[in-house]
Parts: C-alpha cells; structure tokens; sequence
C-alpha cells in the first residue's frame, strides 16, 4: 500500500451534513424514501428536492449504491447505499463491504474526488463498529491506492466513542510501515 493514500484519509467527528465535498454517503433503507439516523438528517439539510429525486430511482437493494444530487446541501451529490440489519440481512459482512466499494464505483463514475462517509449501519441497523470500522478502511482505502484521482476521503463519526475506534483502527493500519 502507497504511504500516499492514508494521507488522504481524514477522521473527524461531527455532522456529515456540513460537509463541503464533492458527495457525501448516506446510510439509506431500500426504499430511498428517506428516515431517521443521517438519512433523516441528510433529507432534512438537502430539501424536499432530494425526497423527488430519490421517488424517481425508485428503491435500491441492500448492498448497491445510488447517487442523487446535494440540492441544499454543500455537497454536490449523495451517494446513498443500504447497509445490511447487522445478523438479518444474508452476510452482513459481505454486504456491508459491498456498500463501501459500490459507493466508490459510483465516485470514479462521476469523477467525484472528495468523500465523506458515515458508520453504515452502525446506529438503527445494530453493525458493532468495531467490525465495520474495519471494512469501512479496508474496502475504500485500495481504492486510494488504485484511482489517484481520489483527493480526500473522510470518514465522520457522530459519537465520541466511534471516532476513537475509527482512529485506533486507522493507527494500527499506518504502524505496519
Ligand atoms: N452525521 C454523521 N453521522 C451521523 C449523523 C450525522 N448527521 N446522524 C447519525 N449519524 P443510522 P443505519 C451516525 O441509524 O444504522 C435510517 O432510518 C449514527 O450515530 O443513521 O445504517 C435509514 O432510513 C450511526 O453511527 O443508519 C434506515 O432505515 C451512523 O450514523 C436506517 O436508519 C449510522 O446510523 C439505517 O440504519
């Protein structure tokens, strides 16, 4: 792995809403039609816009990804991906890396080159996030490493808590070199 691609990862704590990056990921349910957790809150900062866009696509399965535009958000689009119901939905696993690496398809599709994501399924759909911070990093970061394009992708985490695993998991990545 090129030392490059971790200086292109950003940890933080806060509001992926307000964010000012090319997309932001939203943690969605296969309806598209939007929730609580940071589905709600991204509807609520994009507009009744994004609600219209999204009746149009029309659903997307567990593991795919779709993307809209950020309407009122300073992101310009939203990736939205569903992530499994940790233990219900099939491998959960498998699933939920294929929510990381289809959202980034998506990106290299539309030349997006600054990302945020959330911790998918970690709130309402019960992903302990210790095992999900660890498919979050390992799924995305070859990616880094493969499109150079890529400029900046960060991972924002809402709790205290969740940004310390993330930047543990992180640590114990970099110390390899
Ligand atoms: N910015 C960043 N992270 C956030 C924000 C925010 N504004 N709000 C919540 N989080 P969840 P899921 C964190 O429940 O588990 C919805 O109703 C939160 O602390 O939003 O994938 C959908 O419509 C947690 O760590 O998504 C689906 O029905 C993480 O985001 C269902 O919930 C994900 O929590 C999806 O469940």
């Amino acid at each position: 792995m090129d030392k490059n691609a971790y200086n292109k990862i950003s940890i933080k704590q806060g509001d992926i809403t307000e964010l000012a990056v090319d997309a932001i990921v939203n943690a969605a349910n296969s309806s598209l039609l939007g929730g609580g957790g940071v589905d709600g809150a991204i509807h609520r900062a994009a507009g009744s816009e994004l609600l219209a866009e999204c009746r149009i696509i029309g659903g997307c399965p567990t593991g795919e990804a779709r993307i809209t535009k950020g309407y009122n958000l300073r992101a310009k689009f939203v990736i939205h991906t569903v992530g499994p119901v940790y233990g219900k939905s099939g491998n959960s696993a498998e699933l939920l890396k294929r929510c990381y690496e289809n959202s980034m398809k998506i990106a290299i599709d539309n030349h997006i080159s600054t990302i945020a994501f959330p911790a998918i399924s970690c709130g309402v759909y019960g992903y302990p996030i210790q095992e999900a911070c660890e498919i979050a990093l390992g799924t995305t970061i070859p990616f880094l490493d493969q499109y150079s394009f890529f400029k900046k992708l960060i991972f924002i985490l809402f709790s205290d808590g969740d940004t310390r695993v993330y930047k543990d998991c992180m640590q114990n990545l970099t110390n390899h070199f």
